[in-house]
């Protein structure tokens, strides 16, 4: 864990916390093997900026090229398990009395891991949608065509994932927002806080005067704004965190 001490202070807090909102991004993720969002990509993909596919412009241009490279996410995810920073939420949803747990991932592996209730901002890798229609899409004919097309329309189908420039699923962004302005405890972890409004919601947690604190091996433009920046891999730091608090 890079040595990183946890601090007696943040262990009193959350162990008397009432409240703990919980932000992930795709580092908490890597130790699964999956690659987080901006690192830079290899082999077939080498060539791509992440935030260059992730638009509904890049699927209207090319949508083959981001169809495929969804399909290739996808057997990532597929192939993929929890690890001990997932495990170790699940331990912190059991203690904590009201926990929430947002996360910006796609991967599903929060669910797997066990925690009950989370919130997916960014959709999720394994459902699909129609783009003209945008209704859910669970069947469609397999007859070689990428993307493949929608049985209802006749439309291409996408990834049910939020691209820039699209809104965020509106229900889910109150009830994270809603969670985040009333917390004692706040976590950012594995995310570069950079994609918005997701890296916002730490902001709510400030103004209820939440104690708030970062995981990640770099530190992040926010550190310097939080209480803690914990620095090293959520997948050591969390199950620590767990043991010295509730063990
Ligand atoms: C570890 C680790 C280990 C490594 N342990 N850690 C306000 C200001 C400026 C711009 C905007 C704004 N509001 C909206 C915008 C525009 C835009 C935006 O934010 N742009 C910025 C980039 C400037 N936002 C949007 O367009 C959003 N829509 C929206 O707001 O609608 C209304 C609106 C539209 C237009 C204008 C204004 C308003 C939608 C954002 C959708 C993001 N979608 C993606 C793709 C999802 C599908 C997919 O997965 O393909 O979501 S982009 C991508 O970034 C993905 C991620 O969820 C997201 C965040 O990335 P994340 O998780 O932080 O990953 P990384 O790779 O960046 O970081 C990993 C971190 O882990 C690193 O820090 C590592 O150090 C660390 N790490 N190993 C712990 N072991």
């Amino acid at each position: 864990m890079n040595e990183t001490t946890l601090p007696q202070s943040l262990i009193e807090k959350l162990r008397f916390a009432n409240r703990v909102v919980v932000l992930t991004g795709a580092g908490i993720s890597a130790e699964s093997r999956i690659p987080t969002f901006r690192d830079a990509l290899t082999g077939l993909w080498a060539k791509y900026k992440p935030e260059e596919l992730a638009t509904p412009e890049a699927f209207i241009s090319n949508p083959k090229l981001v169809w495929d490279w969804y399909q290739w996410r996808c057997s990532l995810v597929s192939h993929a398990s929890p690890n001990p920073g997932h495990n170790a939420l699940v331990q912190m949803e059991k203690h904590v009395p009201h926990f929430t747990l947002v996360t910006q991932n796609v991967d599903s592996l929060h669910a797997r891991a066990g925690n009950n209730h989370v919130l997916e901002l960014h959709g999720n890798i394994s459902r699909t949608r129609c783009f003209q229609e945008n209704t859910i899409v669970t069947s469609w004919k397999e007859d070689g065509q990428s993307p493949p097309r929608c049985p209802s329309c006749g439309g291409m189908l996408r990834p049910d994932v939020v691209w820039f420039g699209e809104s965020l699923p509106q229900d889910v962004l109150e009830q994270a927002a809603k969670a985040s302005a009333a917390c004692d405890v706040f976590f950012s972890i594995g995310t570069s806080a950079v994609v918005f409004p997701a890296a916002s919601l730490v902001y709510e947690a400030m103004r209820n005067r939440a104690v708030t604190v970062e995981i990640n091996p770099t530190p992040t433009a926010q550190a310097g704004e939080l209480s803690y920046a914990l620095q090293g891999p959520a997948g050591e730091i969390l199950p620590a965190l767990i043991e010295e608090t509730w063990g």
